[in-house]
């Protein structure tokens, strides 16, 4: 299979800068030859898309910080993936903060609408990203884009890159959540989005939460996205990220599931984000990164 790597070092949505070099650090921890281990051969989305410089960024609505530039790249990210599924290659996109999933989810939204494919997405990560403009804690959108995506929050956000829902909440499950904000949680449940808590996946072990999982898309979906953000794993695997937040997942856990995830013939689709290398130790996120990416592409051990 060829996989297309698509970059967006955007960092302005989240509030601890430094994600915008996630995807060369990621490229460093050897990507390329990882994938070309397992046999896929990759190729990059060039040329990559332009992302301007915070510090030269009018902040805007306190509410809803740099939503006209999250928006514009977003916009691009979203004409990517799609161009990479209509092409049959497998969109890898590389982050960045977590608001580059509102172009993800847009582009992935569109090209399986034209072909009537029915989707869902599942959503890694300690926080929800459910937050909206009315209710978000921090003004910050990476905490808002998986709502954006299912069609709540700012019309930018929602209408970008066409004017209907791109995703179905019905077809979306996190897992790894471990801190919900209170009105992100009553979003959370009148949407009906699915949610495998840390503490759920305590109770059941990963194996039975994976097992789940899986048959949660295989009842709903033809074809999976999965959104990996990097906090989702314990910070004693993965430092380099911006909230940091005890209590993720350990290294076999994750991998587990990367690699039920690999096997199960759903993915469509992944994404990688929030890997922070200014906060990181010798590039141990990025790595662990390289990790879960080769076993969502279907690598194993043996
Ligand atoms: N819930 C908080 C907010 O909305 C924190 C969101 C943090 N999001 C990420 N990506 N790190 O998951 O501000
Ligand atoms: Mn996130
Ligand atoms: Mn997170
Ligand atoms: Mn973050």
């Amino acid at each position: 299979m060829k996989v297309r790597v698509i970059e967006l070092p955007l960092d302005f949505g989240a509030s601890r800068r430094g994600s915008d070099m996630g995807p060369s650090a990621i490229r460093l921890a050897g990507l390329k030859q990882a994938l070309a281990d397992i046999g896929h051969e990759s190729e990059e989305s060039f040329p990559g898309i332009p992302v301007p410089a915070q510090e030269y960024l009018e902040e805007g609505n306190e509410r809803y910080k740099y939503l006209a530039p999250i928006a514009e790249a977003c916009g691009e990210l979203a004409k990517r993936v799609e161009k990479a599924v209509d092409d049959g290659v497998f969109p890898l996109v590389l982050g960045g903060d977590h608001s580059i999933a509102i172009g993800s989810l847009a582009g992935l939204g569109s090209a399986y609408k034209k072909r009537s494919k029915i989707w869902g997405t599942l959503w890694v990560d300690a926080h929800g990203d459910f937050n909206t403009p009315e209710t978000t804690p921090s003004g910050n959108i990476h905490g808002m884009s998986l709502a954006a995506a299912c069609g709540y929050g700012r019309e930018e956000l929602c209408s970008l890159h066409g004017n209907f829902r791109k995703l179905d909440p019905r077809n979306v499950a996190l897992v790894g959540v471990r801190d919900l904000d209170t009105f992100e949680k009553d979003n959370m449940r009148e949407a009906g989005v699915t949610v495998f808590t840390m503490t759920e996946v305590d109770r059941l072990g990963i194996a039975e939460a994976a097992r789940r999982i899986i048959s949660f898309f295989r009842e709903r979906v033809d074809i999976l996205h999965v959104s990996v953000d990097m906090d989702a794993m314990d910070p004693m695997i993965a430092p380099g990220v911006g909230i940091p937040l005890t209590g993720g997942f350990s290294y076999r856990e994750v991998l587990l599931l990367a690699e039920e995830l690999g096997t199960s013939k759903l993915l469509g689709s992944a994404e990688i984000v929030e890997v922070n290398p200014v906060l990181d130790v010798r590039n141990q996120t990025a790595r662990m990164a390289v990790e879960i990416i080769s076993r969502l592409l279907g690598g194993t051990i043996y």
